[in-house]
């Protein structure tokens, strides 16, 4: 495996209903190490260009609208298949179908309001992290 680099969100769901901590706890005990993290609100210009690929969808409204309406948190994060990893603690897209134990299942409520996101592979996760982090915040 390759040392990686993934783009991580505590959706507002989440940060709301003041799961940011234990999800951030879930990372550092996964092994994962957390190089750059930030709180911010995403504006729908913002929210556009990074769901690029998802614009055109039907459910691209409904994904704007819930991506900011509050704070986001959001991290770069490295390790051993890093991508992987951080999609297999997320858990399946819509939470009653991810793993019992992930953290979509444990703080999602819907396929819309799934409380984390992640890269879905190499590309991805290096357009995403470039897209909300410079050189300087990532330590
Ligand atoms: P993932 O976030 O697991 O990579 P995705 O890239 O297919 O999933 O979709 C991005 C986000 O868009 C997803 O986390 C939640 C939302 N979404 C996807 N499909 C949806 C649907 N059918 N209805 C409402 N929201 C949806
Ligand atoms: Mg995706």
């Amino acid at each position: 495996m390759a040392l990686e680099r993934t783009f991580a969100i505590i959706k507002p769901d989440a940060v709301a209903a003041g799961h940011a901590g234990a999800i951030i706890a879930a990372i550092e005990k996964s092994g994962l190490s957390i190089r750059g993290l930030k709180r911010v609100r995403l504006s729908g210009d913002l929210c556009k260009g990074f769901y690029h690929e998802h614009v055109a969808k039907g459910f691209y409204q409904e994904l704007e609208d819930f991506m900011t309406e509050g704070p986001v948190v959001m991290m770069c994060l490295e390790g051993e298949g890093a991508i992987a990893k951080w999609r297999d603690l997320m858990g399946a897209t819509n939470p009653a179908n991810a793993a019992e134990g992930t953290l979509r299942k444990q703080y999602g409520t819907n396929i819309g309001r799934n409380a984390t996101h992640g890269s879905d592979a190499p590309g991805s996760a290096a357009f995403e992290v470039s897209y909300f982090f410079s050189a300087f915040e990532l330590v």
